[in-house]
């Protein structure tokens, strides 16, 4: 029997992935990479939506793709592939573009935040078409599921619309995907901005753990995260943010629930619980860190890995671009 088939992405926008991004997403991908048929791309041309130093960019890449095999993604299982070195990405996505309306994608809160952020002469139209190139990524491969945090959600929903507007007009060419939105409980906050989503291009270090970074470094970085004056470890979003999220982190990480974390630490200070929660980060991303570094020694073997699943890639996304391709009715090449 053929597996459901799963697709989901990072951006190449930082040095290292957070400990956000291996919780919510690479965690869940590890283990949804067992029972789906997973494609897993480095988002490059997406992060190309904001200013990139270009030599910068090509070492992000590399070094996402370590880590999400460092994290334990199976590049012999998993399609685990560079966006850019599929180039039907980027034709797909000008096909979608033209059954896309502009005031739909006007309509896209996340570019809504950014594009006021930034102002419209800063803001690219890479950024403003940005989920009509997701559109294309998660189609080109048919996906059955697309596991994303809930920022993402109307972008997902967007392909469903797309898609099933292609398949009316022009006859069935796309599967129409299901998102996959992940649980609170996987969304990681800022340690010294608790309310604020753990982010990779946050304004400030103290707040972000790495993945990359050396482990006493991370433990530093508990030590100070914000708590509150209360003194108990207890979990409470609403008004205890700050250790809410710390036990989110741990109870993840070691595979405990959360009220037997607080039994544990009833009674006893957040330096204490802090502590815990160090060697427990310690413990997990060590390792991690350790082989993704080791990967990224050996660069050719990276890029070699990388090819040979753009080339698996490739399969499925061209089969897919040329009956599109068909279906609006362009000349086939002789
Ligand atoms: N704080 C977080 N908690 C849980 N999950 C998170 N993800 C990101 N931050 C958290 C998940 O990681 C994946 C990364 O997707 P992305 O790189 O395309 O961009 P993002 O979601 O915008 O992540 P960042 O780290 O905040 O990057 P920048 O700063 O570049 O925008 C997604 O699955 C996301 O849900």
């Amino acid at each position: 029997m053929t597996k459901p088939r799963l697709y989901s992405g990072m951006q190449p926008s930082a040095d290292s992935l957070q400990i956000g991004n291996y919780i919510g997403a690479l965690m869940q991908w590890r283990e949804m990479q067992q029972s789906y048929d997973a494609f897993f791309s480095v988002v490059d041309l997406h992060a190309l939506t904001v200013p990139n130093d270009p030599a910068e960019l090509r070492e992000k890449t590399r070094r996402t793709a370590a880590q999400y095999i460092a994290a334990g993604i199976e590049p012999s299982r998993s399609t685990l592939y560079v966006q850019s070195h599929v180039s039907a990405h980027a034709e797909l996505a000008w096909i979608l573009s033209t059954v896309t309306g502009f005031g739909e994608a006007g309509r896209m809160t996340q570019f809504k935040d950014k594009s006021s952020r930034y102002g419209t002469d800063a803001t690219s139209v890479g950024l403003f078409t940005y989920p009509v190139l997701m559109a294309a990524d998660i189609l080109l491969y048919q996906t059955d599921l697309v596991p994303v945090g809930d920022d993402q959600k109307q972008h997902v929903e967007l392909t469903r619309d797309l898609a099933e507007r292609f398949n009316s007009r022009y006859g069935k060419a796309f599967t129409v995907p299901m998102p996959v939105i992940q649980q609170d409980t996987a969304r990681i906050y800022d340690l010294q901005n608790p309310t604020a989503k753990m982010s990779k291009s946050a304004e400030t270090d103290a707040g972000v753990l790495w993945l990359l970074d050396d482990p006493s470094k991370s433990a530093k970085k508990i030590m100070r995260a914000v708590t509150d004056s209360e003194g108990s470890v207890r979990y409470d979003r609403q008004n205890k943010p700050g250790v809410s999220n710390l036990l989110v982190i741990y109870a993840a990480l070691s595979g405990r629930q959360i009220p037997s974390i607080e039994d544990e630490y009833a009674g006893r200070g957040y330096g204490d619980f802090k502590k815990g929660l160090a060697e427990v980060v310690v413990n997990e991303f060590g390792p991690v860190r350790e082989r993704a570094l080791a990967l990224l020694d050996d660069p050719a073997e990276l890029d070699r890995v990388l090819a040979v699943n753009a080339g698996k890639a490739e399969e499925v996304a061209n089969k897919t671009l040329a009956d599109v391709y068909d279906k609006v009715g362009l000349l086939r090449r002789a």
